[in-house]
């Protein structure tokens, strides 16, 4: 086969021409911006995909257009390797700069990629394609696939999926059906079938209630749940809410009730105690939360979820009558009474990586059992094959019929993860059999530890990339003398802990504060963001003072 390159920059010039003059970064899940300045992002990523497909023998490429938690104008991109995982750290680098080379210098370019990279252009290339429900996500799409012609690549268009549901049919066409059928039809039954084994016929359980109010962000999230309810046998009763009707993660959604730390609009007041769930725009991060009979909202965040999943993990390993060794991994975003609860009660090694799954899934490979969830709900369990055959093992083998039975279980707890990457819907799946398992309400679970207040702020500057950062984000290498600052603020609050780094998919520093109280906590941030704003050129009035929010409110 051969591939004239000529029409690569004919595309280019025609029909998908850079018109941005500004360079981009691939950042903390790939390209995100306002859709209409995407076409050309979008049309390169359809050649890069392509080539990193053959690069890679031929195997199945994911690319996912979405913007996941941003809001409605945005759009964007993420590509996902072979395995189900992020595209690697390396082509990550090559993606930004296909990105920001002109018109004219892209057929050359590409040529060099394809050179540099020793890629056989002979070699076929397979290019799985979704997107979110977002208007503009279709003509993104075209773009993509266009991207995928111009190489002479073989595209396969999905339509509107979750980003999850991409991740699995990546791993699902490129190991031959052994994780499963690549369809959307596979994705629902291997789910199902696993919750509907596990839940069993009584579905109430001690305060466990079999109802659930689940929020769709608007998003694709909704839809793919109403698939799924259409294909239950009635054993999990949900109502969904902010199915379409409003915009995308306004005033909903997981990241909107996770950094307002509110229920979202759209949902009707439920009776006290109710077990809500929130998802984001693309489905792959999940927040609970509650109202209690006083009216105070609380929150189970990803950290909660960890905590609950590594518990309930660590407990059926023993009831196996294995050993295998089991990890939780964390962001700096996480809450130190988490942390604390996970070291000292569930005895559990934790470790802390920058934020972005793809750093804290790859972590997670080290242990045979990895957990791992961002605070902001976005995680999943990954197992090594160690790990899968021994439960098999026992599954299939041991003499103890308490071990088998267990054994058995767990397995079926396997199929119902998507172990490919944080997966709202899976995990609220795995969620539910928990917490009916325990026969728990969110009560009992928000129980299991008390979260140090904290809040979340954004500061608009200049240019994001003048923040960097060390340990795991946890220190503020620049500006000069910003850490130091921030040091002496925090000094002088009680648990009082406080990071700052660029964001990786919005225009902004962001900025996080705990303490022991939240009128502390809030007052933290504040300080904190005042100091980005001062010494990290920042634009725009500075943060609110806490207390002025307040009067704002009333
Ligand atoms: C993406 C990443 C997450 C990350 C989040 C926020 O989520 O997949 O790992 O936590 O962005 O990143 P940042 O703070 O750098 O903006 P999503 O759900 O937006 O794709």
């Amino acid at each position: 086969m051969s591939v004239n390159l000529r029409t690569v920059y004919a595309f280019a010039r025609e029909m998908y021409p850079k018109r941005v003059n500004k360079d981009i970064q691939y950042g903390t899940a790939g390209f995100r911006g306002k859709a209409e300045d995407l076409d050309y992002v979008m049309y390169r990523m359809g050649l890069l995909a392509t080539l990193r497909s053959r690069q890679t023998n031929g195997q199945v490429i994911g690319v996912m257009i979405t913007a996941s938690h941003n809001p409605e104008p945005d759009n964007g991109v993420k590509l996902i390797d072979p395995k189900g995982e992020m595209l690697e750290p390396r082509w990550e680098k090559l993606a930004t700069d296909l990105v920001n080379v002109s018109d004219s210098e892209l057929e050359a370019h590409v040529t060099k990629l394809i050179a540099d990279e020793n890629i056989s252009i002979t070699q076929s290339s397979h290019v799985f394609v979704g997107m979110d429900n977002r208007y503009h996500s279709p003509r993104l799409l075209k773009a993509v696939a266009d991207g995928v012609i111009a190489l002479k690549g073989c595209v396969k268009e999905f339509g509107i999926l979750t980003t999850p549901m991409l991740h699995y049919l990546v791993v699902c066409a490129n190991t031959r059906c052994a994780y499963g059928m690549p369809t959307e039809e596979g994705y629902y039954k291997k789910l199902i079938t696993a919750f509907e084994d596990l839940r069993g016929d009584t579905l109430d359980n001690g305060n466990y209630k079999n109802l659930l109010l689940f929020d769709g962000a608007n998003g694709v999230g909704a839809r793919k749940m109403l698939q799924f309810l259409k294909r239950m046998k009635n054993s999990l009763n949900v109502n969904v809410f902010n199915s379409g009707q409003g915009k995308i993660n306004h005033e909903c959604g997981a990241d909107y009730v996770k950094v307002q730390q509110c229920a979202p609009s759209g949902m009707p007041i439920a009776e006290p105690n109710t077990r809500c769930v929130s998802v984001d725009g693309d489905a792959d991060r999940v927040m609970y939360f509650f109202t209690d009979e006083n009216g105070v909202f609380h929150l189970l965040d990803g950290d909660r979820i960890a905590t609950l999943i590594a518990g309930y993990l660590m407990d059926m390993v023993k009831e196996c009558g294995i050993e295998l060794n089991l990890g939780l991994v964390q962001t700096a975003y996480a809450n130190g009474a988490s942390t604390n609860y996970i070291v000292n009660e569930l005895q559990i090694p934790v470790s802390c990586v920058p934020t972005g799954v793809k750093h804290l899934h790859h972590k997670a490979l080290d242990y045979d059992i990895g957990v791992y969830f961002e605070a902001n709900g976005h995680g999943t369990i990954v197992f090594s094959e160690k790990a899968k055959q021994e439960i098999k093992d026992v599954a299939e083998n041991s003499e103890n019929n308490q071990h088998k039975a267990s054994a058995s279980r767990f397995l079926k707890i396997i199929d119902l993860i998507n172990e490919t990457v944080g997966d709202a819907i899976s995990d609220m799946l795995l969620v539910e059999t928990i917490l009916q398992a325990k026969g728990w309400d969110l009560k009992q679970w928000l129980a299991t530890y008390t979260d140090l207040p904290n809040l979340q702020l954004k500061v608009k500057v200049q240019d994001r990339n003048v923040i960097t950062t060390t340990d795991a984000e946890r220190v503020c290498v620049t500006p000069n003398g910003l850490q130091d600052e921030i040091n002496k603020v925090v000094a002088n609050y009680k648990k009082g802990r406080s990071f700052v780094r660029p964001s990786g998919t919005e225009d902004v520093v962001r900025v996080y504060a705990e303490a022991a109280t939240k009128d502390e906590a809030d007052r933290l941030a504040y300080e904190v963001g005042v100091l980005v704003h001062k010494m990290a050129g920042g634009v725009g009035p500075e943060p609110v003072q806490p207390e002025k929010k307040i009067i704002a409110h009333i």
